[in-house]
């Protein structure tokens, strides 16, 4: 392990933890309207995932995607200041939580509709494709979102025309509050593959190291042009589905059984005993990720709101009152 990048994964984990707590404290001062989903005890699978990729890799994501965008490159600054809704923000403030986006990065969306990212994933990956770019897709969705039916079409699509696109499925047990063995006849998800000749691969979404390996080696093989690999990282989240869920239906016990294996812990301790960082580089990290959530709230929060709301909106305005108004 380079050390290089062993500082890379802990401060991109860090980061992640703290600018997400960040949000939630920001939430409850009603600095955040609308719904808010958090990614704390997710980290390693957006992290080692995105580490593997290259920069004209496209990826495309969920609601629960400030991680995925703060890992991609996008400026702490520009992603709280999209969570606060304002001019600064990387969708200029019109998007807010669930609507990050950041095309210099080939960072294609958070999408809020569950289902929504397969066909835009495939989509890239038929650009790609066509025009042997030699670039991949990196598309993100939950357990839940594996029983869409955009997931049975845009796979099999994929396969048939040998896309180079990782279907990663972040599996964090539930579907908002359904545990997935009451909403999937099939728990295993990384089975599914097989319905349409894929490679298919769970791989354990608590541990960022393994993570990092299996996306590799699914990168490897999409841009050989093998066909799209099915990745379901085994994960949990920490927090309820949204800031309006309080997990009251699962057990403290269960929350407590993945909190053991928390990957930043396990990262860390990992690190330390291999020598790779000393005590000291990794408070300096949290340091540092700590200094940077904080000037971005400050920055979220004296940046102004978007001035003309209504600047991409393709429709003649209605004259619903009357007199013009
Ligand atoms: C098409 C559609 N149906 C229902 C919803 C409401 N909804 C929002 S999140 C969610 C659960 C999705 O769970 P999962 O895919 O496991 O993702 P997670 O939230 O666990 O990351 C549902 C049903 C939606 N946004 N879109
Ligand atoms: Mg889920």
């Amino acid at each position: 392990m380079q050390r290089d990048l062993a500082r890379r994964l802990y401060y991109d984990m860090t980061l992640a933890r703290r600018f997400e707590q960040a949000a939630a404290e920001q939430y409850t001062q009603g600095k955040i309207a609308g719904f808010l989903h958090l990614y704390p005890g997710e980290e390693a699978v957006a992290v080692g995932s995105l580490r593997a990729a290259d920069p004209g890799d496209y990826v495309v994501s969920t609601y629960r995607e400030h991680v995925h965008a703060l890992v991609r490159g996008t400026p702490p600054e520009a992603v709280m200041a999209e969570l606060f809704g304002r001019a600064t923000g990387c969708s200029g403030g019109y998007g807010g939580s669930m609507h990050l986006f950041d095309a210099e990065r080939r960072f294609l969306g958070g999408y809020a509709i569950v289902g929504e990212t397969f066909p835009v994933a495939i989509g890239a990956a038929y650009w790609a494709r066509m025009n042997d770019t030699g670039d991949a897709v990196l598309c993100y969705f939950g357990d839940g979102a594996a029983n869409q039916g955009t997931f049975h079409e845009s796979l099999n699509m994929a396969a048939l025309w040998k896309l180079p696109v990782v279907f990663i499925c972040e599996n964090n047990h539930y579907q908002i509050g359904t545990e997935i063995h009451r909403h999937s006849a099939l728990a295993e998800i990384y089975k599914r593959a097989c319905a349409y000749g894929m490679e298919g691969r769970r791989v354990d979404g608590m541990d960022v190291l393994a993570v990092l390996e299996a996306t590799r080696e699914a990168l490897a093989h999409v841009r050989q042009g093998l066909g799209p690999v099915l990745l379901e990282c085994e994960t949990y989240r920490y927090r309820g589905h949204s800031m309006a869920d309080h997990g009251a239906y699962r057990s403290q016990l269960e929350l407590a059984e993945f909190q053991a294996k928390d990957p930043l812990r396990r990262f860390r301790e990992k690190a330390l005993g291999e020598g790779w960082l000393e005590p000291s580089e990794l408070d300096e990290l949290d340091a540092q990720a700590q200094k940077a959530v904080d000037e971005a709230v400050a920055f979220a929060d004296r940046s102004p709101p978007p001035t003309d709301l209504h600047k991409d909106v393709y429709v003649e305005p209605l004259d619903l009152y009357g007199g013009g108004r």
